[in-house]
């Protein structure tokens, strides 16, 4: 088994897509471990997407997460990092696979519906940034 960190974000839940895409997430065999609305800081989102902090889009992207509630989880499975990026999709939706969530769910490359950890280390620190241990179960 293995946990990754995951985001419906603030596009989704507004346009109150937070419901269809947890039954899509739980129809894909995902064991919701942990889960949190909260509405991020602009420096909790700053916190967050530090990686990027030198891009272009970086300021875009801190003030639309932190523009209104997210709901932030712990999604297990087996290979569940893979496998959650795979449901997700491409970053620009206008990219990814028929049948991903941000196709279906996602307007553009910066509001696209969720958000997926890339590999065990950033899933380790995103799980964390957002979670004590004893929140999840
Ligand atoms: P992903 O891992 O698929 O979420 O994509 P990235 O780590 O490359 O990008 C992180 C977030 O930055 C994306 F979810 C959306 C945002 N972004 C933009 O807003 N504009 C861009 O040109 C690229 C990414």
């Amino acid at each position: 088994m293995e946990r990754t960190f995951a985001i419906i974000k603030p596009d989704a839940v507004r346009k109150k897509l937070a419901g269809p895409i947890l039954t899509r997430i739980e129809e894909a065999g995902f064991l919701v471990r942990g889960l949190r609305m909260i509405q991020m800081s602009r420096r909790e989102a700053e916190g967050f997407y530090h990686v990027h902090r030198e891009r272009p889009f970086f300021g875009g992207l801190t003030d639309f997460m932190s523009s209104g509630p997210s709901l932030v989880m712990c999604l297990e499975a087996p290979d569940a990092i893979r496998k959650w990026r795979e449901l997700m999709g491409a970053t620009d939706p206008s990219k990814a696979a028929p049948g991903t969530l941000r196709k279906d769910f996602g307007a553009s490359i910066d509001n696209n519906a969720t958000h997926g950890s890339d590999a065990p280390e950033t899933a380790a620190f995103e799980l964390g940034y957002f979670f004590r241990g004893m929140e999840l179960s």
